[in-house]
């Protein structure tokens, strides 16, 4: 009797488990009692990152906002919480701050200018919130108030122009006296600006080039015109116009021709070169191929995907590289230049 009574409520129990969702086999189930697959990705909790973006000053800006904007989305698995600068600092660590206030989990911080950061920095440590940084780089005194950096070489890129520069004029028996180069630099103090000015001057000195003048156009197109009148009002001998990203340089064309010059690579003949940094934008592939700017320094702005992948890691226990640097060509249609050598490295020039 006793047996028959212990039977029955086992089966009682078993069954009661089954219909209830809790598998025979210890699997967890969503109602009916029959197995159902295990709750969709987006019921996971979205990992939070603060993005506190430059601007939206150049199209090389767009192209890596939009980058980052795909790779942090919700159904990669993040609440991106998403600030534009507007090219100016304190406008990034007002940002900043507002996310260290939402406890967001990452931080990622593209700087407008190198330095001015260890306080906001210091404070995102404290509050334990990683900082990534993305594009250019800080001037803090201690790194470990960044988790990690990807971006580019911007001395290297200024390297590969200047050094294209050179072999165009071994190519066409033009002696380095002979160029009167204006700099239409970046914005001061940024990454970009830095190591390209730098690598412009080292290349003034070492190849007897005359380097007229230099003012910033900001990364944009408006200053890069304004910039390139004034510079055309107070030289008559302009042959190079070294451009710090691709937006100044078309500025410049269009201070070049409204002053009734002519954009190119024939500069024994009155044309103006015009060289420049990025290759991102349509415009910048054309302008390329139709030799209005000779020569361009690539500038990768693609940095979303290694930025989710560090965060991934990070969510992972894995710890990313300190400094990531992304691969960049050199972009030109004038045969003159097969490649460019900086030390024991050989780039091929390309069409964009
Ligand atoms: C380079 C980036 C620069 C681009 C400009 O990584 O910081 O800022 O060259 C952009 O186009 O404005």
């Amino acid at each position: 009797m006793k047996k028959n009574f212990c039977l029955a409520i086992s089966a009682i129990i078993i069954l009661f488990l089954f219909l209830s969702g809790c598998g025979t086999y210890g699997q967890s189930t969503t109602g009916g009692g029959a197995a159902q697959a295990t709750a969709p990705l987006t019921d996971t909790k979205l990992v939070t990152v603060g993005f506190s973006q430059v601007g939206a000053e150049s199209d090389w800006r767009n192209i890596n906002t939009d980058s980052m904007k795909e790779s942090l989305s919700a159904e990669n698995g993040y609440d991106l919480i998403y600030d534009d600068g507007q090219q100016k600092q304190h406008n990034q660590i007002t940002a900043i701050r507002t996310f260290i206030q939402k406890e967001v989990e990452y931080i990622v911080l593209a700087p407008v200018i190198e330095d001015g950061w260890d306080t906001v920095l210091t404070e995102a440590k404290d509050a334990n919130i990683p900082v990534i940084l993305v594009d250019r780089m800080v001037n803090v005194s201690d790194p470990d108030l960044f988790t990690c950096w990807v971006g580019s070489d911007f001395e290297l890129e200024g390297h590969k122009v200047c050094e294209w520069l050179n072999e165009f004029c071994r190519a066409n028996r033009i002696n380095g006296n002979e160029i009167n180069i204006v700099n239409i630099k970046g914005t001061e103090g940024a990454s970009a600006e830095l190591g390209r000015t730098k690598s412009l001057k080292s290349a003034v000195s070492r190849y007897g080039w005359n380097l007229l003048d230099e003012r910033s156009g900001e990364f944009t197109q408006a200053k890069g015109r304004e910039v390139m009148s004034q510079f055309l009002k107070e030289y008559d001998n302009i042959n190079v116009v070294y451009s710090e990203n691709d937006n100044e340089a078309f500025g410049a064309i269009e201070a070049i021709e409204a002053a009734g010059k002519h954009v190119g690579s024939d500069i024994k003949h009155g044309e103006i070169m015009v060289l420049a940094f990025d290759g991102t934008s349509d415009q910048a592939v054309e302008a390329v191929r139709l030799g209005r700017i000779t020569c361009i320094g690539e500038c990768n702005p693609l940095h979303g995907p290694r930025v989710e992948k560090i965060i991934r890691n990070l969510e992972g226990g894995i710890t990313p590289d300190k400094y990531e640097y992304v691969d960049e060509g050199i972009f030109s249609a004038d045969q003159s230049v097969k490649s460019v050598t900086i030390g024991d490295e050989t780039y091929e020039v390309r069409l964009p």
